[in-house]
């Protein structure tokens, strides 16, 4: 490692993987300690641990280290750490853990990664621990909802050793361990090096921002987002690294580098853009860029912001002396109109015109088709966001409908199957309540347990075909109210979702009786039927409400089809015919 480069936080660059003999006794040892599947959180966080971004830290903090940092944002020795880093284990296993045991750390899979030499095993205080760490015990603050609803109620602190990192398959060339970054800047000669996190797409007004912050400082600038956890709703890591690649032509040739960082953001604000300068001065960056409301949570219910604009920005100021890390502050950039280029907010001079696209009006125009201009994003960027984010005339969507036996479910089911592969360009499935049931479900029975097991699958298949673009129509009766509710919150995130209630009444329904089953049932000879011995929860949050006693099945899959074109869901093309 170059001289020139700036020192990790506590002097030396932590790396706590074990090699050769030593690797292998852990290994051997493992067999009879207890053993813990580490969370997505805590994944993250390890693998930070071992390969030193975390530096100086040597494993999960004990008690001591945790109520410092809780307090005074130092480690008991003294050492600025802002935010806990911590082992949370629910207490079946916590009370198999003393000081002297070691716990073997494994993935998802079962991989062991790393053993735990324990130290410490307690149960924290974790509402004192919000309230210190991110000023606010309200859940609706994504890092406090983690700590008091997300997490178990022990914590185990102790050393690590690793035997592995964990294991990712997706770009692999970016991740780069802060030694790895080390080594790259000191080949390049990079030793002012400005970090730029993020955990968005970048659109034009962060390119002129980081573009201008390294210019400022004279430094060469890392772009390193987050891909770990991040705020819920995010854009995913996948489409984003994309983009970023998309942006890297831009900036001048030599200047610029893209890394990936495995952080779990806890969007701790203030206290979290401490976190970040530590992090990026432990992969050898001099400098950070802090922007407005920095890793901030946004507002509360009530529209109160958790964090002032700039508190991340006067934390950071406070601390960059004893840190090393300078940091390069940030107002908003706005677009001015009339002179084609972007500023700063408070650069601009009054009176001026100046453009900008929230978040929100850009997931619309995305959603809708519409134009997304150059001023505000590069078109190669606009493109990649395109291609995750397809209007809705190509996004798959679920049609679900409910309704009694004999109520017509199916027939207007198969009607609009047809009607969708007449239009064709998506593919169409049709998981009607009878096929369902001879080939999902063919061990279950009408209780209520097995009917919502039933209707569970039905949604994750839906959601599945939904997720990748398809058309899934669904037709069981689905009679319980708070599973169809479950099923619409599975399935709106990853495309559309139409509830539809048949409504036609069940004297019609009993008079059709196509099946026979409402005399079978009326005669005692089927169970638990709907309508007869059994409940059917009539649905208050139905999009459309059809009574096939007043039309006929081709009318039903009409209203269907142009209430799915009132909504973008098909394009004009869908209704010809
Ligand atoms: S559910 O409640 O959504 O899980 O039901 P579903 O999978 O749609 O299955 C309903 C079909 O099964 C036949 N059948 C019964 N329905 C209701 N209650 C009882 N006890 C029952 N026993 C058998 C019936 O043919 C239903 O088909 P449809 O097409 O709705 O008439």
């Amino acid at each position: 490692m170059s001289d020139h480069l700036i020192a990790p936080h506590g002097g030396t660059l932590v790396d706590l993987i074990v090699q050769g003999e030593r690797a292998l006794e852990l290994a051997d040892a493992s067999r009879d300690w207890p053993s813990w599947d580490l969370t997505p959180r805590q994944l993250c966080d390890l693998e930070l641990l071992l390969n030193g971004g975390f530096s100086p830290l040597r494993g999960f903090m004990t008690r001591s280290d945790y109520e410092s940092v809780c307090q005074s944002m130092r480690l008991a020795d003294g050492a600025l750490w802002p935010i806990p880093i911590t082992l949370d284990v629910p207490e079946s296993l916590a009370k198999t853990l003393e000081a002297g045991s070691t716990l073997a750390l494994r993935d998802p899979e079962g991989v062991m990664l790393a053993a735990l030499q324990v130290e410490d095993v307690w149960k924290p205080d974790r509402r004192a621990e919000a309230e210190q760490v991110f000023g606010t015990a309200n859940p609706e603050h994504p890092g406090v909802a983690h700590t008091l609803e997300g997490s178990h109620e022990y914590y185990v602190g102790g050393t690590i050793e690793g035997l592995q990192l964990p294991v990712h398959y997706d770009f692999r060339s970016l991740r780069l361990t802060p030694a790895e970054l080390r080594n790259q800047f000191a080949r390049l000669g990079w030793r002012r090096v400005v970090a730029f996190q993020t955990r968005n797409p970048m659109h034009r007004a962060h390119q002129e921002l980081t573009l201008r912050a390294a210019k400022e400082v004279e430094a060469s600038l890392l772009i390193h987002p987050v891909v770990g956890l991040t705020k819920p709703g995010d854009v995913d890591h996948y489409t984003r690294v994309r983009c970023y690649e998309a942006l890297l032509p831009r900036y001048p040739h030599g200047t610029a580098k893209l890394a990936l960082l495995n952080l779990a953001m806890r969007m701790g604000g203030p206290r979290e853009a401490v976190l970040h300068a530590i992090v990026r001065k432990n992969h050898g960056c001099t400098h950070l860029i802090v922007g407005r409301d920095h890793a901030g949570p946004g507002s509360d219910s009530s529209g109160v912001p958790f964090y002032g604009p700039y508190d991340a920005q006067e934390l950071l100021k406070e601390h960059q002396g004893e840190l090393g890390v300078e940091m390069v502050p940030f107002k908003m950039m706005v677009y001015v109109e009339d002179q084609d280029r972007y500023m700063p907010v408070d650069e601009v001079p009054e009176g001026v015109r100046t453009l900008s696209i929230s978040g929100t009006e850009l997931r619309e125009r995305l959603a809708d088709g519409r134009e997304v201009p150059e001023w505000f994003t590069f078109a190669e960027v606009a493109n990649e966001l395109r291609r995750t984010h397809p209007a809705r005339h190509r996004q798959g969507f679920t049609v679900f409908f409910t309704g009694l036996s004999g109520a017509g479910k199916s027939t207007i089911a198969n009607v609009l199957l047809v009607k969708f592969l007449e239009v064709g360009g998506r593919p169409v499935t049709l998981l009607d309540g009878d096929i369902v049931r001879k080939h999902l479900s063919s061990e279950l029975g009408f209780s209520k347990e097995h009917r919502d097991i039933n209707i569970r699958r039905i949604g994750y298949v839906a959601s599945e075909i939904t997720k990748n673009g398809g058309i899934a129509i669904c037709a069981p009766i689905a009679p319980y109210d708070s599973v169809r509710k479950e099923l619409r919150e599975m399935i709106s995130p990853v495309g559309g979702f139409v509830l539809v209630h048949v409504a036609t009444p069940l004297e019609v329904c009993e008079e059709r009786d196509r099946k026979g089953l409402y005399a079978k049932a009326r005669a005692g000879i089927i169970k638990e039927f709907t309508g007869i011995s059994d409940p059917y929860e009539e649905p208050a949050d139905a999009d459309l409400v059809i009574d096939t006693s007043e039309m006929t099945p081709e009318e039903a899959a009409q209203r269907v089809i142009l209430y799915l074109e009132k909504q973008g869901y098909v394009g004009a093309q869908a209704n010809a015919g």
